[in-house]
């Protein structure tokens, strides 16, 4: 492989990909975009172009490595800060060793997404939401969380009572290790009853907002309420 290529000069406005090329883009990813460990540390940090808006790299553990931008944001404990803003008493700025320093939990769950793929028994360490906003006391004219990635204009939303889903968290561990950059390092939220969009990594604000809103993938159609299993027309 040589010089990785340059992204971003190009790329088509990205609401014009609809679900048919989402789905065609992954099946064709699959086969063809697949790089070996070699030409992934080749590239350290550029993903592959040929997809602009979407591009899945390096299956493992049956995992599809997504982003939207074709480059995978880095992750800088000197100056990553999960900023916790919207319709709060006290906006609240966390350091990675304050977030790690929250009340530690684990879970096992499965990882499903929309396109058919899915990883069982996920091993995830992290903090619940409630931890994160309890210090930031919440107004309560706010009935939803917008999350928000470093990888813009990646966000998606949830309402308060499905953030509080006993096993939603923001998970900073995957399978006993730190969560790895590709997987949305340092943290990721984590929502095991939705779809793998609503799971948006590379984290860094989370605002507590009115309502819910379109995100990065609802704004092409996809469901807001993405439950697995009975939505994006499944169980229906
Ligand atoms: N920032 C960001 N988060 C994202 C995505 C993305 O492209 N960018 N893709 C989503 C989708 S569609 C899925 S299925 C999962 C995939 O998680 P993985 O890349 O860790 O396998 O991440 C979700 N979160
Ligand atoms: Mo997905």
């Amino acid at each position: 492989m040589d010089s990785p290529p340059v992204t971003g000069e190009h790329e088509p406005e990205p609401r014009r990909y609809g679900r048919r090329l989402f789905l065609a883009t992954v099946v064709g990813g699959v086969s063809s975009l697949y790089w070996g460990k070699a030409a992934w540390d080749h590239v350290t940090g550029v993903v592959s172009p040929v997809a602009d808006a979407l591009a899945p790299i390096i299956p493992t553990g049956g995992w599809r490595i997504y982003t939207i931008s074709g480059h995978m944001p880095a992750f800088d404990p000197a100056t990553w800060r999960l900023e916790v803003g919207g319709l709060v008493e006290r906006p609240v700025s966390l350091t990675y060793q304050q977030l790690r320093a929250l009340p530690r939990v684990e879970q096992v769950s499965d990882f499903h997404c929309v396109t058919g793929w899915s990883v069982d028994n996920v091993h995830w360490a992290g903090v619940r939401i409630q931890d994160v906003l309890a210090a930031a006391r919440p107004h309560a004219s706010g009935h939803a969380l917008r999350f928000v990635s470093m990888e813009v204009p990646y966000v998606d939303y949830l309402t308060l009572g499905q953030a509080s889903l006993h096993d939603v968290m923001l998970a900073y561990e995957m399978d006993g290790k730190p969560l790895r950059r590709e997987h949305g390092a340092p943290v990721r939220l984590v929502i095991p009853e939705m779809y793998g969009y609503k799971n948006v990594k590379w984290l860094q604000r989370i605002d507590v907002v009115p309502a819910t809103e379109s995100g990065y993938w609802e704004e092409l159609g996809y469901d807001q309420n993405a439950w697995v299993g009975r939505s994006n027309g499944y169980g229906t």
